[in-house]
């Protein structure tokens, strides 16, 4: 019987023994063939390890999976488009751009996932929040599959009309490859309501249709109450959930927030909310620590510098001087109960991590997508910190995004009630997700194992149910 080509799509050697699942050895081969079919990708690697670390020992004895091969064929997205974006800036001067769509995978329902908008994106950025979106997406218990999108464009620094030019140059490209049953994007870094208005006004103009291809939609056109809130609010929810699980809940405990945007600033109204101290926030330039807390007020005070004023954080001590600044550091050597990493990849690394447990830090929830880096997971792990990552803890955003999606079909929008407590019912259901496939037994909780293998399953039982596609 002819092999396939092992030379150029090493899979059959990724799974020497079709008949058996020698577990780590296994997980070796498999990582050795993600590493050499995906060269200088170092994002989309650690992405996929973080998963296939947990998932290859689940499969060890579940033959119907790793005969199939299915989570070799989740590490291939189904598509990625990549294309030229040209745009012109206020002066007449003519730039290009790199814009991509990583469709990742569409067992459970249309792709789905944000468009991200910083110099720092990638083809690999791109792949590996298209990968983990797929896991995120199956454990919100909707149907959504999982892509990502976005530029290399800073939209720092540029008039609105310069973000108009380039959103409008973005969207008549992608529009050929997005539909509301067909794959829905929505903000992330860089793309928020502004963005998004731009995106959906293109949209709208060059297929003369109204309909919920986007997510994160004004009020006025389609979009849902609380979908600006949801990933901060369900991080918040969410971590609410683990300190219970030790008795715990969020009244006086110090909480070290980064980033300053969209995730962060919501989970800090949340968490202040609740009734917690709510000390540091951060952006590329630095972070400020406020050590009286950050009060709803001085919130405002931020949101209106990132969103209206488009202003450095570094502004908020000459406005509240009782804060300081530190250029070009991260929160984490302050002392604090609880980090919530809600800025970008890799931010929180191994050093950090042991900072954070040596100064007593007892709860970690990802707002960010992969914020801590690869070291710093298993300093976590073996610290039996209550520690969850983003694909479970950040879900809120797209949950409701889902519910937006949702509303748009039906053509009514619901009511705040009723979204608060589905995105409390959808924070809930993943926690549990968590605990079923994650309890370690002793009342530790792998929460990273929990989402990888509950996420897999979702997405692994509808492909198989497909056959060999
Ligand atoms: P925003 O653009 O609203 O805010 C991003 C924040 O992170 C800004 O404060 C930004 O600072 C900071 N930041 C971005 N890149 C870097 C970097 N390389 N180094 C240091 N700081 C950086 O984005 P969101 O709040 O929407 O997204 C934040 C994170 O949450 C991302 O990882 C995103 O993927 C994730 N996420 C977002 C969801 C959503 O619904 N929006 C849903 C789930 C996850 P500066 O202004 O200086 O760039
Ligand atoms: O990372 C994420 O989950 C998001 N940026 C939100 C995606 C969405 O489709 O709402």
């Amino acid at each position: 019987m002819a092999q396939p080509d092992h030379t150029d799509f090493p899979d059959h050697t990724d799974f020497p023994d079709h008949t058996d699942f020698p577990g780590h050895t296994d997980f070796n081969a498999f990582m050795a063939g993600v590493l050499r079919r995906n060269p200088n990708q170092p994002e989309f690697v650690q992405a996929v390890r973080e998963v296939a670390e947990d998932v290859c020992g689940f499969l060890a004895d579940q033959p119907a999976y790793h005969h199939q091969q299915v989570l070799l064929r989740l590490t291939e997205p189904d598509r990625i488009v990549s294309f030229r974006v040209c745009w012109e800036d206020d002066v007449g001067a003519i730039h290009v751009q790199r814009g991509w769509r990583v469709q990742n995978n569409n067992a459970i329902g249309p792709y789905k996932g944000g468009l991200r908008f910083h110099p720092s994106v990638t083809e690999s950025v791109l792949k590996f929040l298209a990968f983990e979106q797929t896991f995120k997406n199956a454990l919100t218990g909707l149907p959504l599959g999982g892509a990502k999108g976005g530029a290399n464009f800073d939209p720092k620094g540029k008039s609105d009309r310069e973000v108009m030019r380039f959103c409008q140059s973005f969207m008549t490209e992608l529009h050929r490859h997005i539909g509301a049953d067909i794959d829905v994007p929505a903000g992330d870094i860089g793309v928020g309501a502004r963005e998004i208005g731009y995106l959906f006004g293109q949209y709208k103009r060059i297929t003369n249709q109204f309909t919920g291809v986007l997510t994160g939609k004004g009020l006025e056109w389609g979009g849902s109450l609380i979908r600006t809130e949801a990933t901060g609010y369900g991080l918040v929810y969410f971590l609410c959930h683990m300190l219970a699980t030790r008795g715990e809940d969020l009244k006086g405990k110090r909480v070290l927030i980064s980033g300053a945007g969209n995730v962060a600033l919501h989970a800090a109204q949340k968490a202040v909310a609740l009734g917690a101290k709510v000390l540091t926030l951060s952006d590329s330039g630095g972070f400020i620590h406020d050590p009286d807390g950050f009060d709803q007020e001085k919130i405002d005070w931020v949101k209106d510098l990132k969103e209206t004023r488009r202003g450095r954080i570094a502004a908020y001590c000459a406005a509240f001087p009782r804060a300081s600044f530190h250029a070009g550091q991260r929160p984490w050597g302050v002392p604090g109960d609880i980090a919530l990493p809600c800025a970008t990849q890799n931010e929180l690394t191994g050093e950090d991590a042991r900072t954070l447990v040596a100064n007593g830090c007892i709860a970690v929830a990802e707002g960010a997508n992969m914020p801590t880096d690869a070291d710093g997971v298993h300093v976590f792990k073996s610290a039996r910190l209550l520690y969850a990552p983003g694909k479970a803890a950040n879900a809120g955003g797209v949950a409701v995004s889902g519910l937006e999606m949702s509303q748009n079909s039906e053509r009514r929008a619901w009511t705040e009630d009723v979204l608060q407590q589905d995105l409390q019912g959808i924070m809930a259901t993943i926690h549990h997700a968590c605990q079923t496939y994650g309890d370690q037994g002793g009342g530790y909780v792998d929460y990273v194992k929990g989402a990888n293998i509950a996420g897999f399953k979702k997405v692994a039982d509808a492909m198989l149910a497909f056959g060999v596609v």
